[in-house]
């Protein structure tokens, strides 16, 4: 079971954004458009934008008096009932901001734990969910309130517990049966992987690339594809053909966004192994983006995150048929020295990938036994 952080109602959303020193024009206007996606794919309008230029963020608002009252006029005009930061607010920042505004505040954490509540669907992706949400919930939220939005026994004291720690009694209890519950699932899927003799393919990259649609145009599976961000956290397995007579299995996986929270990561740790484990990475990128670069750096971060930088890896540059990038930079060459272009939707370029595919795979242990993919 997952936690509605947030109550139902038709939201209107303002969105809310400071810019520290050194953040560049674009990567701002980057974010703030990312907000919006997001925001959407919550079920919010976006009723309104407001941005402040600063050196640093104030301790209790996070902006300056200047532009609350601005942010309070805004709110007036356009019937906002939801204030969406694009920064990380402290528990403090969002308890002083509910009061002075009146309204509901929440930041782009709380905003992205939201959407992956609403889209968990397995056992697993709702497990990590939750766990992601007591986590957050327990570091960011003023006791009092923790208390009122989570009522319940407590019942637990024991040798040497703080106020502080009776009063999270039943968060701490909840995240412990999460984790063990978490622990089932991961040793059945790490026995599985173990047993599997063909070998891996993960598909990464950022939200919205098209890793599913690739999936779907690679195989003959049925993956949910939709133009919206996070629309696949659970992982789908289809066997791929390969030109030098190998069948792969290949890995949808959960999409990056740059600024994930990290209790996520942390939480879809056992789905993400699918890459830590992978015998190959297929990098997909949204090439017609013009942000793609900055997505790129985001996906090589989490890799690193998540320990799956050193497995080989392909750069896939997909949406093909929307334009190429103008120029590949030194760096990203370096970063990946097996690219290619393709477009998922109109499958083509699908041929060469399957190449390079077979090219960059590493050759199987001599030993391995042959099994269907059916035993995965
Ligand atoms: N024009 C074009 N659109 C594409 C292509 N590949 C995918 N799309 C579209 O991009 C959107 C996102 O595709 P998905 O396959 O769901 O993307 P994803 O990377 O799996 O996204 P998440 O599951 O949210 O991480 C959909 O609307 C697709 O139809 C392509 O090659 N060209
Ligand atoms: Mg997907």
């Amino acid at each position: 079971m997952t936690i509605d952080l947030r109550d139902e109602m038709e939201e209107r959303a303002l969105l809310v954004q400071g810019i520290v020193r050194r953040t560049s024009r674009s990567e701002a206007e980057g974010t703030l458009n990312e907000l919006h996606r997001l925001a959407v794919t919550a079920g919010a309008s976006v009723v309104g934008r407001i941005t402040q230029r600063m050196d640093h963020p104030t301790s209790n608002f996070y902006v300056g008096q200047g532009k609350l009252n601005e942010i309070k006029l805004a709110c007036k005009h356009t019937r906002a009932n939801l204030i969406i930061f694009d920064n990380e607010l402290s528990s403090v920042q969002v308890n002083n901001l509910d009061l002075s505004l009146g309204i509901k505040v929440i930041d782009r954490t709380e905003l992205i734990l939201q959407i992956f509540a609403r889209r968990a669907s397995s056992a697993e992706s709702q497990l990590q969910v939750e766990l992601a949400q007591l986590q957050y919930l327990v570091s960011r939220i003023p006791i009092s309130a923790k208390q009122q939005r989570f009522e319940g026994g407590i019942g637990m004291r024991g040798p040497g517990e703080s106020p502080f720690q009776l009063r999270n009694a039943p968060m701490r209890k909840r995240i412990t049966a999460a984790k063990r519950k978490l622990a089932v699932i991961q040793q059945r899927r790490r026995r599985t992987r173990k047993h599997r003799a063909l070998p891996l393919v993960a598909l990464v990259g950022y939200t919205n690339a098209g890793k599913s649609t690739l999936l779907n145009a690679l195989s003959p599976s049925n993956t949910y594809v939709d133009d919206r961000l996070f629309a696949t956290l659970d992982t789908k397995t289809s066997m791929v053909h390969l030109p030098d007579n190998r069948d792969v299995l290949v890995t949808d996986t959960v999409g990056f966004i740059r600024n994930l929270p990290h209790g996520l990561v942390a939480s879809f740790r056992s789905t993400l192994e699918e890459a830590t484990e992978a015998d190959l990475l297929l990098v997909v990128a949204d090439g017609s983006h013009k942000e793609f670069e900055r997505h790129t750096e985001v996906v090589r971060k989490t890799l690193q995150e998540i320990e799956a930088a050193t497995v080989p890896s392909i750069l896939v540059l997909n949406k093909m048929d929307r334009g190429c990038p103008p120029g590949l930079p030194a760096q990203l060459k370096e970063d990946f020295p097996f690219l290619t272009t393709v477009s998922a939707l109109k499958k083509q370029g699908l041929e060469d990938l399957r190449s390079l595919m077979a090219k960059v795979l590493p050759a199987p242990p001599a030993t391995a036994r042959k099994r269907s993919w059916r035993d995965y």
